[in-house]
């Protein structure tokens, strides 16, 4: 019988029916089958070598606030400005946000604002685009197979790829595919033809130092407003191991989740104040902070990921701590022993070496390619990506292997660690090279081999092995599961 007891209400009963609505029950009650995948993937990480080099492990106080109450809260405006009730304490943590993002990067307010709100990186990309570029204005970013981002204005001769080149006109520049450094003369010559509205400082493969002076002063020869996509470096920028785009650019976008080692969001900086004095006395301002606040909200974005900004401050806050600075020196250090080790085997490091985080290991002179070796490496618990060499003329046929240091040195692990890892990272491309010389020509047996041939079975098995008892002995931090 339906209980309508006024004086003792329940959801255990609604319509007869058991409504236990306590939301109350931890995710291991509530959702065996979710929690077990999350044990699952939670155990991959800790026993696997992640050499991924955009991941990193995020703090328990980051992960805490993300999975916060903040998730809850609709705030579309900014602060002070915001098209819903109750936004006191989110308006707090936008503004603290804010704070810290410049604080981090030593900005005076006057002449630098912040906006938090991007959910990432590519649309962060996107509304700055959107923001200060009119449809179909021409924009020059570094070339996907030569380390730039598919936001950064990516298409092919078949296809325009990324929204960047559909909605706007892209000219990519290049690296000199000898020394894989970035061919600045041909940025400025190709310049001064294409006159684009806005040039592109920002590599998501890329080793060695951007140089920004250059390229303002390329900008400045055509009218450009210079913006440095910082994604991967934004750790290293703000503890200050490696030179600021911010002394030279209008712009500045980041992810917040690689070196930075936040939660997944974006940050677009741009510049306020006085842009630039004209022979007259007459100043002329920057007109950013409208047009890409207005862009984000209500351009393209609805409510903000209050959970993610939340947990960016509190990223943000630790990378003012001096152990931050020392994390990254580490961060540095580390891969430079990855490139030495690598290189004292005879393996090609493209551009000799590193300046930061990663490396970029060229596959092809030992007859190589990135698809086949990070195949093997995943089965041997080694997680990097295959990446396209200098010279390389197509995305889908990479030459080379991706590898960073920013995860694996937020265990712990220092450089006579990095030593074995490149053991490790050695003994699977020797493998790649048994399996391929007993495979077929094409990635499909290459892979039917490394999967079904037991004789290469046991050999993945005891190199797996190997791989994942040296990994569990560094503790994964940010553990918020029981
Ligand atoms: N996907 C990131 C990277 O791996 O570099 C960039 O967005």
């Amino acid at each position: 019988m339906e209980d309508t007891s006024m004086d003792k209400p329940s959801y255990d009963k609604i319509n007869g029916h058991d409504a236990e609505w306590t939301l109350q029950d931890p995710l291991k009650e509530d959702d065996p089958e979710m929690y077990e995948l999350l044990i699952k993937e939670r155990n991959r990480q800790k026993r696997g070598l992640e050499l991924i080099a955009s991941e990193n492990f995020a703090s328990k106080a980051v992960l805490q606030t993300l999975g916060s109450c903040l998730n809850n809260k609709y705030s579309e405006g900014y602060p002070g400005v915001r098209y819903y009730g109750g936004n006191e304490v989110i308006d707090d943590i936008e503004r603290l946000c804010q704070k810290r993002a410049l604080e981090v990067y030593d900005l005076d307010p006057e002449k630098w604002g912040v906006n938090v709100q991007p959910y990432s990186g590519s649309p962060a990309n996107f509304a700055v685009y959107t923001g200060v570029v009119e449809p179909h204005g021409r924009i020059m970013g570094l070339d996907l197979p030569d380390g730039g981002h598919l936001t950064h204005g990516f298409f092919t001769e078949k296809k325009k790829i990324s929204a960047t080149s559909i909605f706007f006109e892209s000219m990519p520049y290049k690296v000199n595919p000898e020394s894989g450094l970035i061919d600045y003369e041909k940025l400025q010559d190709n310049a001064k033809l294409f006159k684009p509205k806005l040039i592109i400082a920002g590599v998501s493969c890329y080793s060695r130092h951007i140089d920004y002076a250059t390229m303002r002063t390329i900008a400045d020869e055509n009218g450009s407003l210079l913006l440095a996509d910082m994604a991967h470096i934004s750790g290293l920028v703000a503890a200050k191991v490696i030179p600021s785009p911010f002394d030279h650019c209008d712009i500045v976008t980041t992810t917040t989740h690689k070196t930075l080692r936040g939660p997944r969001s974006g940050m677009i900086f741009y510049r306020k104040g006085v842009r630039k004095t004209l022979n007259n006395g007459k100043q002329v301002m920057y007109d950013l902070e409208e047009k890409i606040n207005g862009a984000v909200f209500p351009g393209l974005q609805g409510g903000p990921h209050n959970h993610a900004i939340g947990a960016v401050a509190v990223a943000l806050q630790q990378a003012k701590r001096p152990a931050f600075r020392t994390y990254c020196e580490q961060v540095i250090s580390n891969a430079k022993t990855m490139s030495d080790e690598l290189i004292s085997r005879g393996y090609t490091i493209a551009t000799g070496g590193t300046d930061n985080h990663l490396i970029l290991l060229d596959l092809r002179p030992i007859g190589l390619d990135g698809n086949r070796a990070e195949k093997v490496l995943e089965a041997v618990s080694i997680a990097c990506n295959k990446n396209t060499c200098p010279g390389d003329k197509s995305a889908l046929k990479p030459g080379g292997l991706r590898l960073g240091a920013p995860a694996l040195t937020s265990r712990k692990f220092i450089n006579n660690h990095f030593v074995k890892v490149v053991e490790y990272i050695h003994r699977g491309i020797q493998l790649t090279q048994e399996i391929k010389a007993a495979s077929g020509p094409t990635l499909k047996e290459f892979k039917n081999t490394l999967y079904n041939d037991p004789n290469f079975g046991d050999k993945i098995k005891v190199l797996r092995e190997e791989v994942e008892e040296f990994a569990a002995q560094f503790p994964l931090p940010g553990e918020t599961l029981p």
